[in-house]
């Protein structure tokens, strides 16, 4: 089911590429918010509230209508628990959707903080699914400002994403785990070569 190779026709020159159940998963460095994909993910906050990291950036680039959805979101289911998504538009940016997800806070481990980011990574398929979305963007979920660690949150992203894809094939044709930091994605690089995906 799954094949190795160069990204020749991926997006970006030099990003890695795997092929997981007929889905193409490419690995890039570069800012979300200037995705050209159906779907973009914010690591936001269970409240909705915008912050700072890839949360200020998309709100940021947006532009004030993304707000606006997750205040209404807000006011009618009082925002999303940890592990779950919810989307909105995606306001000025290319994507058609922003999936907020809430990644867990790192409390060093022993409090279901690995459950929970696999959580994030599998209610954003599942919407994808939902929404007949092709192409989805990820960022490193819970990484910066909530502390997780990044090899263990590489880990968890790469082998969730490649578990969902192999038991639900449908609509989604490929994703991009998009990482600004060039730390991050030399790990997500690594974590590829050293899992058996
Ligand atoms: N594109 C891709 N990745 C980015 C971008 C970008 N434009 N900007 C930052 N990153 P963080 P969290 C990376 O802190 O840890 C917010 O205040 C960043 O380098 O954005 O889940 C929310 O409102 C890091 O590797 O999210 C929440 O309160 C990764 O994105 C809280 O932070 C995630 O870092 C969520 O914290």
């Amino acid at each position: 089911m799954m094949e190795r190779g160069k990204a020749e026709s991926g997006p970006e020159a030099g990003s890695a590429n795997i092929i997981v159940a007929g889905v193409a998963v490419y690995l890039q460095k570069g800012d979300i918010t200037r995705q050209r994909v159906e779907a973009i993910v914010n690591a936001a906050n269970t409240s909705l509230a915008g912050g700072g990291g890839v949360d200020g950036a998309i709100h940021r680039a947006g532009g004030p209508s993304i707000m606006e959805e997750c205040n209404e979101i807000r006011k009618q289911r009082g925002g999303v628990a940890t592990g779950e998504a919810v989307y909105t538009s995606a306001g000025r940016l290319p994507a058609t959707y922003v999936f907020h997800t809430a990644g867990p806070v790192w409390h060093g481990g022993k409090n279901g903080e690995g459950r929970l980011l696999a959580e994030c990574y599998r209610s954003c398929l599942q919407l994808a699914e939902r929404l007949e979305v092709t192409s989805i963007s990820f960022p490193a979920i819970s990484t910066g400002v909530y502390d997780f660690p990044k090899q263990k949150a590489a880990e968890i992203a790469l082998q969730t994403v490649q578990k969902w894809l192999n038991k639900h094939p449908g609509k989604l044709k490929e994703v991009r785990f998009v990482n600004f930091e060039e730390e991050n994605h030399r790990l997500y690089l690594e974590v590829l070569q050293s899992l058996d995906i």
